[in-house]
């Protein structure tokens, strides 16, 4: 038995309450060794993996890590939300009851740590000194030392964050156990994997993983699932999948901050890590914030704020390159200390390689070996094909090594909020951007936020697959009650921020060709969004929002195939009318949605059968 009260002490670990928390679980999952770890112990580990074989050497002070290859992203079917009161059923939280699920893993996990060192992180989800700092302090178990690196990375890591906690009961306890991963029948009828965030008891047990979303619980299980029922239980703040991003114009001196919410793979971390268009970059400065999580509440003087509570981004590494991401790539150089995983790793060069890096992959295969660790030059004509990194590979970076991040990024009070824009991948319909200046009509759009699904089988083509806010993976409660939530708090401030729907994504009906150059033209969007919020633009209002005028938007340096900002600009309304019956669907699922969101729902499809 390892002597639990000797190595909290010698770690300084005086919170009496996590002290008792450990010695819990430690009982439950018996490992050999406790270690208490600082963000300060990043070397010493990584070195320690390095030398177990956990980690391997990237060139530049940079480390590759390989998962177990059945264990290579999040499960959404494995992962659920419980509570002691059924009436947190929603649609898409997976609900089940607290006592039962607590049970079930504490005899998944009994003895699973044996013959491994347990780590404590004590973290923070928040900057130090925040407003909401009460809902950000967490205390990780886990017996992975690689999770330990990564949550370094991703989170603000040391005692010093819950020895002195002004309510020291108020840390989630975030267990997280590994198990044998090649045999716990993963996608399986006898699926062992459970990861669970037991909300109204603060407390996150997940076991099963070792990957990702799946094991640094400050991320996504505390910083959106927790902190999302945290956010409606004290009825003070919103905790969103949202990127965070300022943008300032340096002849007016002028700063807007803008949150967002995008379904994944509609280019959320390209967005927040964006720079301006060459051509617009002598004027504007597009400053990073966060990439994925905004947590959003009303400040004394009446604005939303916001800040990420994360330290770092997870990011996915496949496509990401010089043009769609620069600050990604000047992110993970060599010098920043960032973790890889399940890329395509050189043994002999310690270079990474993922699709998309690269136009093409490297052309000397001497060394380079697939995600599963197999030499591509071995491979099998069958075998060719085969993508050489994960498609959900990563790379792990922190804020501070963005180039662009903000100099304000730490700052406790957050930054004020002018603009929350919802995005998906639409190929038609959806137009470039349409402003939206009602509440409830944006928290609408929010709540019908989808990308694009294939059910082009089933005769359903052009229905979304809907995604609430981009939240449906991480809501922790029904779906009614967290729209009445969203009215409730953004309806508390006395300086509304305005809402838009934006869409990179329409191609031509004909040839298929992208109608809106994307990327890094993005910003051009976003820039009539915060002048039509001031007043300098009218735009033109239709049924569903307000479009730019082709005149409003600033094209200066941009060459567009011509007719295409025509159709960007456009309602169809037949589409239109189409996916209004499929959002009534969509929305009738939900119990006690606010009837100020169906009076907005039923207001945009009569101004579209009246248009
Ligand atoms: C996610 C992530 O899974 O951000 O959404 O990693
Ligand atoms: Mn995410």
């Amino acid at each position: 038995m390892v002597d639990v009260d000797r190595v909290l002490d010698e770690a300084g670990l005086k919170n009496e309450h996590v002290r008792e928390y450990v010695a819990y679980w430690a009982g439950v999952t018996t490992p050999d060794r406790i270690e208490v770890v600082s963000a300060s112990d990043d070397a010493r580990l990584l070195q320690e993996s390095i030398e177990a074989g956990e980690l391997l050497p990237v060139s530049g002070g940079r480390y590759y890590s390989r998962s177990y290859y059945k264990d290579t992203a999040r499960s959404e079917e494995r992962t659920v939300v419980a509570t002691s009161d059924p009436a947190d059923k929603g649609v898409y939280n997976n609900w089940k009851p607290a006592d039962e699920t607590v049970e079930t893993l504490t005899e998944r996990m009994r003895g699973q740590s044996a013959g491994k060192t347990m780590y404590v992180i004590p973290y923070l989800m928040s900057p130090a000194g925040s407003p909401l700092e009460q809902y950000a302090a967490g205390v990780e178990l886990t017996d992975s030392r690689p999770v330990v690196q990564q949550m370094i990375r991703m989170a603000r890591v040391g005692v010093d964050y819950i020895n002195n906690l002004a309510d020291p009961t108020s840390f989630v306890r975030a267990v997280h156990v590994t198990g044998d991963l090649p045999n716990l029948g993963q996608g399986t009828d006898d699926d062992q994997r459970l990861f669970a965030t037991v909300a109204d008891q603060r407390t996150i047990l997940h076991f099963g993983s070792s990957y990702g979303g799946n094991a640094l619980l400050g991320k996504i299980a505390h910083g959106l699932r927790q902190a999302c029922y945290d956010g409606r239980a004290s009825g003070r703040f919103l905790a969103e999948q949202f990127l965070l991003l300022g943008i300032t114009d340096k002849q007016t001196g002028k700063k807007w901050n803008i949150v967002g919410g995008f379904p994944s793979a509609s280019g959320k971390t390209n967005l927040s890590m964006t720079l301006a268009p060459d051509a617009l970059g002598d004027r504007y400065y597009v400053e990073f914030y966060g990439d994925d999580i905004a947590w959003l509440w009303v400040g004394d003087d009446g604005k939303i704020y916001a800040f990420n509570p994360e330290n770092g981004v997870f990011g996915v590494a496949k496509d990401t390159n010089e043009k769609t991401n620069p600050t990604a790539m000047e992110s993970i150089l060599p010098g920043t200390g960032a973790i890889f995983t399940n890329v395509a790793y050189n043994e002999k060069t310690q270079d990474v390689w993922w699709e998309g890096k690269t136009k093409t992959p490297p052309e000397d295969l001497d060394g380079w070996l697939d995600w599963k660790g197999k030499p591509i030059a071995e491979r099998s004509p069958e075998e060719r094909d085969e993508p050489w990194a994960h498609p959900n590979s990563r790379f792990t970076t922190t804020l501070a090594n963005v180039p662009n991040v903000a100099k304000d990024f730490e700052d406790p009070q957050g930054v004020p909020v002018d603009a929350i824009i919802f995005g998906g991948r639409t190929r038609d319909r959806e137009p470039l951007i349409r402003a939206i200046t009602d509440l409830a009509e944006g928290v609408y759009d929010g709540l019908t936020l989808g990308a694009e699904a294939t059910f082009a089988a089933d005769g359903k083509e052009g229905i979304l697959r809907y995604d609430p806010m981009s939240m449906r993976p991480f809501l922790a409660y029904g779906e009614g009650d967290y729209a009445a939530h969203w009215l409730k708090i953004i309806g508390a401030a006395t300086e509304q921020p305005i809402f838009a729907h934006v869409n990179w994504f329409q191609r031509d009906p004909e040839d298929g060709h992208f109608l809106w150059p994307g990327y890094r033209e993005n910003l051009r969007a976003l820039l009539w969004l915060v002048q039509f919020k001031d007043g300098e633009v009218t735009g033109r209002q239709t049924p569903v929002g307000v479009l730019p005028l082709e005149e409003e938007l600033n094209l200066e340096g941009l060459e567009m195939v011509e007719g295409d900002l025509d159709k960007i600009l456009t309602i169809d309304k037949e589409r239109w009318l189409q996916e209004i019956g499929f959002r009534e669907e969509h929305l009738a699922q939900f119990e006690r949605l606010p009837e100020e969101i169906w009076e907005a729902h039923r207001r945009v499809a009569r101004a579209l059968e009246e248009s």
